[in-house]
């Protein structure tokens, strides 16, 4: 038999399975409340609307929609999210924009134009594990900063700029998901956006603005995008019609400079031809009939009512030794435990009341955050909420118990 791992490239031998994709397959299982993969709520997913759009497109442009298209991205679908995102406060040029299948293809896609082996990036602690997922298979070094309730620590990331540039290893970008971030669910205040442009500036590096939730904020003021605080062409965003119409349509777009883009569309040549046209279609009848407002509006009191749901079973049944933020958007509660527990270790504890989160630890890349865990809220009815949270404080209450237990017995017996 051949034997494969001699023959897989470094790259190859170097990436790592997503924790969440394998999650999908486990919490498949029937019976199972699963907090974990970020999934939208299938009663949010328009099949009528969409039902219609597909019914129309097949009669007025079949030839169009299934035929191949170009690799930036259908034009309509392109000239219509110019004028989507000039509504938003971005000013953007057509020529600024290239649909991908997903963000995740637009991590991939932009790491292979950016990134050499051994090249340092800067990502958040924690920050979202699909991005650094793909900069991993890109070889990067990555370095990180401590993402606290305001997001990044800017101080931090002053420091380790001006230490790494010092020592020749001068980042090539800073990832962040500034709105919502996955996994913690924090934004990125103001004052500190404007910061974040500041020392991107004066190190001369790019930021990466990875923004699926900010569309979903459920209280509180929109902070600017910073691709709209950006006049510097630093800045390369990230929107994806995933979380705010349906992911198996596999749609997104990537904003940012035309030199940057030309070279994500030469990359994707390579990759897929192009993205799905029929999918590119369908989403530029949503966003040019303005149904995708609409819809956005429609997701937003869903996920709203069910956020609120879980925070108040969180309240009645979890011991006051987890804490946790209240998310203002997005889709996720971050939660932290007592140092002494291992999330990793209780999930099979957790399995077996049929109840499911993420480990914390996937999201870090040192070795950090075992006594965190992420629970998503959008994906799960009201009453498995109810239930899931419940099983789930039992199995905290239990594993506070036991380790508490065996941490007294330790102190005592020496
Ligand atoms: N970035 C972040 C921060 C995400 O949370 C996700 C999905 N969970 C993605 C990118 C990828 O989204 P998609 O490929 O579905 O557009
Ligand atoms: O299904 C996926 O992998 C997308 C979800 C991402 C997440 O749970 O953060």
């Amino acid at each position: 038999m051949v034997d494969y791992n001699h023959i897989f490239s470094e790259r190859a031998h170097g990436m790592k399975a997503s924790e969440i994709r394998e999650l999908l397959k486990l919490t498949q299982r029937p019976g199972i409340i699963s907090f974990a993969g970020g999934l939208p709520n299938p009663e949010a997913f328009p099949t009528d609307t969409t039902r219609k759009i597909v019914n129309e497109l097949l009669d007025e442009i079949p030839q169009k929609v299934l035929q191949y298209g170009s690799t930036e991205g259908v034009p309509e679908l392109r000239g219509a999210l110019v004028e989507h995102m000039h509504k938003r406060g971005m000013k953007i040029d057509k020529n600024q924009i290239l649909i991908t299948h997903g963000s995740q293809q637009a991590l991939d896609l932009l790491s292979k134009v950016l990134l050499d082996p051994g090249d340092t990036i800067i990502v958040g602690s924690p920050t979202y594990l699909g991005a650094t997922g793909a900069f991993r298979a890109f070889q990067a070094r990555m370095e990180t900063v401590p993402v606290g309730e305001e997001g990044m620590d800017m101080d931090e990331l002053d420091k380790r700029l001006e230490e790494l540039i010092k020592t020749g290893k001068k980042p090539k970008f800073i990832y962040s998901v500034p709105t919502f971030q996955n996994p913690s669910g924090v934004t990125i205040s103001g004052k500190n956006r404007e910061r974040l442009l500041e020392i991107a500036a004066k190190y001369d590096v790019l930021i990466v603005e990875d923004s699926p939730y900010s569309y979903l904020r459920y209280e509180g003021e929109p902070q600017p995008h910073l691709l709209s605080l950006d006049g510097e062409d630093r800045v390369v965003r990230m929107q994806t019609f995933s979380k705010i119409l349906a992911p198996g349509f596999r749609i997104a777009w990537t904003v940012g400079p035309a030199q940057l883009i030309d070279k994500m569309v030469i990359a994707k040549q390579a990759t897929d031809l192009c993205t799905n046209p029929f999918g590119q279609y369908v989403a530029y009848k949503y966003v040019s009939s303005g149904a995708i407002d609409e819809h956005i509006d429609y997701i937003k009191k869903l996920y709203n009512e069910k956020r609120l749901t879980m925070l108040e079973a969180m309240d009645e049944h979890f011991p006051p030794e987890a804490k946790w933020k209240k998310p203002l958007g997005g889709m996720f509660i971050w939660v932290t435990l007592p140092e002494y527990i291992n999330t990793r270790e209780m999930f099979e504890k957790a399995l077996q009341c049929d109840v499911a989160y993420v480990v914390g630890d996937a999201f870090y890349v040192e070795n950090e955050g075992y006594n965190t865990l992420r629970l998503n809220f959008s994906h799960s009815s009201e009453e498995e909420i109810k239930e899931g949270i419940k099983r789930l404080g039992v199995v905290i209450k239990q594993e506070i118990k036991e380790k508490k237990g065996k941490l007294t017995e330790a102190i005592i017996t020496p």
